[in-house]
């Protein structure tokens, strides 16, 4: 939680200090862009300074990276790298931008032993030539480079590039990131976010080569990751696919719908009715059977019948997070015997693996499903980082239960698992209580996300069908975009 408040405290004071900016800019290489980022001016602020290099140092250690010296760009990250070498005691080695004319003519200052790994600290990355420039001043010095870390990437492609040449890119503040929290500072307004998304989205400046060498082109270009992906209907006959994950993909299909809509109200008719007038609409409906004040069995059995009908899956939002003798009581008996109508419920991983087994040993049996939660929509969730791999770990170990996760963007390439993403509404934004929206093309397009949960984006619509619609048509042209773009 503190690593994300500080990353939103921080873009805020870097707004203060107009590091960055709207408007029209021209970059290093021409295009003309409606936001600059100029990190420049940090050099004025000491405190910034410092908060900039904490962070930078405590993803070195989130991200386990383990070298030998430290190399910042010149001229911007050089500063940084010089506070975080002299603060953690680490070597580092200065780049020049042109040789000396006299004496010893080199290019890198400091001690360069063959075979070392250097990392790269970069302030700001749009295309990422600027890190490959210095990456290949230091492999000329017989160096190795695996890593990069930067503070601001402007999303153009930048990841994907430096990864097409063997370098990780490790960013900490994304511009879809700081779009969405300058937005909900009211400091820019929706209409901006949009055009700067757009402009982010048009404006990849990574095109992959294909096979005989020729560009391939923009349209073509992968999004989320350079292998071509599987459609909902191919994934849905992976051999080792969980039945209800398969079966939920051919529903997907089938409806041309990635929706889920979070029927979060609290009379029983009103969720009944919901089910049956959207039910058309959606692949799964998702409940919080606690907030209803008049649940019954028979209740139960007329969603039950509505699923059937309309052919959605049944979703309860339970978010089981006991030790597994106590969620097995709680999911199988209590007066909402959930294990007897839900498909889907999802838990959180922080008991450790003995919450699934104890969900699994009631569901497992039923053909129920369970996907764990390994990021939140809410501002300052602690789901992150390492957590999110230890999550991920979790559901590798008993796939036969997992089915996938609640979280905000891929986490895995395994196709057999279902990403599941809520806080999505048309408008990127949030509300007073800390949740965070993003909109369906973001989650699904640029995130790689498979379904879309959305609670009162449709609920608090003047006509929730028309909004359902609206809902299911953005995700599902997000999806076939995705789809176009990996060459499907
Ligand atoms: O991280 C999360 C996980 C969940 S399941 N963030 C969420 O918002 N949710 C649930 O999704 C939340 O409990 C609510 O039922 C729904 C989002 O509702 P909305 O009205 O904000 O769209």
């Amino acid at each position: 939680m503190e690593n994300n408040l500080c990353i939103d405290s921080l873009i805020l004071k870097l707004h203060d200090v107009n590091a960055v900016k709207f408007g029209e800019y021209k970059l290093k290489s021409g295009m003309l862009t409606p936001i600059y980022i100029d990190l420049r001016v940090l050099v004025s602020y000491p405190a910034l300074m410092n908060q900039v290099s904490n962070l930078i140092y405590q993803r070195v250690q989130e991200e386990g990276l383990q070298f030998d010296s430290v190399c910042g760009v010149p001229y911007t990250a050089l500063p940084l790298a010089t506070i975080i070498c002299s603060r953690h005691e680490l070597p580092m080695l200065i780049r020049r931008k042109e040789a000396k004319d006299y004496g010893t003519k080199r290019l890198v200052e400091g001690i360069c032993r063959e075979g070392d790994t250097c990392l790269i600290i970069e302030d700001t990355v749009t295309s990422g030539t600027s890190i490959l420039e210095t990456a290949e001043v230091l492999y000329k010095e017989g160096l190795k480079v695996t890593d990069a870390i930067v503070l601001m990437d402007r999303e153009q492609g930048g990841v994907d590039m430096l990864a097409s040449q063997g370098i990780k890119l490790h960013p900490i503040i994304s511009m879809f990131k700081l779009l969405n929290v300058l937005l909900a500072a009211e400091r820019i307004d929706a209409q901006t976010a949009q055009s700067v998304r757009k402009f982010i989205l048009d404006n990849n400046t990574f095109r992959p080569k294909e096979e005989n060498g020729n560009e391939v082109p923009a349209t073509k270009k992968p999004c989320v990751e350079q292998n071509p992906e599987l459609s909902y209907a191919d994934r849905a006959k992976l051999p080792n696919i969980h039945p209800l994950a398969s079966k939920l993909l051919n529903i997907m299909e089938e409806k041309q719908s990635n929706l889920c809509v979070s029927a979060d109200v609290t009379s029983s008719e009103e969720l009944l009715q919901l089910a049956d007038s959207l039910g058309p609409k959606i692949c799964m409906l998702k409940t919080h059977i606690d907030i209803l004040k008049d649940y019954t069995v028979a209740f139960s059995q007329k969603l039950q019948a509505l699923a059937e009908k309309h052919n959605f899956l049944i979703f309860e939002d339970r978010k089981f997070a006991d030790i597994g003798n106590t969620v097995k009581h709680q999911y199988e008996g209590g007066m909402y015997q959930i294990s007897s109508w839900s498909h889907i419920v999802n838990a959180h991983a922080v008991p450790g693996p003995g919450v699934v087994k104890g969900l699994s040993t009631v569901g497992k049996a039923l053909g129920r499903g369970c996907l764990l939660i390994a990021q939140m929509s809410s501002q300052g969730s602690l789901a992150t980082g390492e957590y999110t791999k230890a999550v991920l770990k979790m559901a590798e170990e008993q796939s036969d239960f997992v089915i996938g996760f609640i979280c905000g963007s891929k986490i895995t390439k395994r196709p057999e698992f279902i990403h599941m993403t809520p806080g999505v509404q048309m408008q990127a934004g949030g509300d007073v209580l800390g949740q965070q929206y993003s909109t369906p093309e973001e989650v699904i397009h640029n995130k790689g996300s498979d379904v879309i949960i959305v609670g009162r984006g449709v609920l608090e619509a003047p006509d929730r069908l028309k909004a359902a619609e609206s809902y299911r048509k953005s995700g599902w042209d997000a999806y076939v975009k995705r789809l176009g773009q990996s060459g499907q």
